[in-house]
């Protein structure tokens, strides 16, 4: 069987690209030229990554299935990943991941949530983080951010305003606007997230699991501090 035939049987139509195991390495495709190989994930991503250019011809594109996690563009060619679809940063060519209508048809996946515009999905853990990253900033609503429960792992800062992770507090940096996650005080009158117990020191949370599992969790060693723990 000559090597065309053979390529035509693997994808079952005629395909610019032709895979041959034995010259490129796990998860990598040649070229058309023959003389490259390529990233699978770079096929049909709209960059030129064959000097050839056959990663991007457009009748292997449209056959192309995109890997797990990516999607086609509304032009059938370019592949992109699942979670850039509607997250306001233009991926397609075509900017078909963020066309309107199509984005305010669109559920966010898990984690991530509905901007108020009903256009945007950002990541759960950017609501109330004291950036902004809806386009209509709803993420960081004042009303919404003081009525909205910070999620596991995350605290409140003192102003109610914004949550942080839990290990951002007394770390010597500001994560707070209000920088209420760097006064002692406000720490250790914070109340620890669930299955987290605090240390030593009053301050830092660290997990149940990491009690006596021989390594130090929290910065005075107290976690594996026998004589700590029993009172
Ligand atoms: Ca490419
Ligand atoms: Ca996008
Ligand atoms: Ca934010
Ligand atoms: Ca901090």
């Amino acid at each position: 069987m000559n090597y065309l035939l053979l390529t035509f049987f693997v994808y079952g139509i005629c395909t610019s690209l032709s895979i041959s195991a034995t010259d490129c390495k796990k998860n990598y495709v040649k070229c058309q030229n023959g003389l490259q190989c390529v990233y699978h994930g770079f096929l049909c991503d709209g960059g030129n990554d064959c000097d050839d250019q056959s990663d991007e011809d457009e009748d292997f594109c449209i056959a192309n299935r995109c890997q797990d996690g990516y999607v086609k563009c509304k032009d059938n060619l370019q592949c992109v990943r699942a979670i850039g679809l509607c997250d306001g940063d233009y991926g397609c060519r075509d900017n078909s991941d963020e066309d309107q209508d199509f984005c305010r048809a669109t559920k966010c996946k898990e984690p991530y949530v509905k901007c108020k515009d009903g256009l945007q999905c950002v990541h759960y853990a950017f609501k109330c983080d004291g950036d902004y990253d809806c386009r209509d900033k709803s993420d960081e609503d004042e009303d919404a951010c003081k009525a909205t429960q910070c999620g596991e792992e995350f605290v409140n800062c003192k102003d109610g305003l914004q949550c942080i992770f839990h290990v951002d507090l007394c770390d010597g940096y500001n994560d707070c606007r209000d920088k209420s996650d760097e006064v002692p005080e406000f720490s250790k009158a914070t109340i620890c997230p669930n299955e987290h117990v605090k240390c030593k020191d009053d301050i830092h949370c660290v997990p149940l699991y990491g009690l006596c599992d021989g390594e130090n969790d929290c910065i005075d060693a107290s976690d594996e501090d026998l004589d700590f723990l029993q009172k």
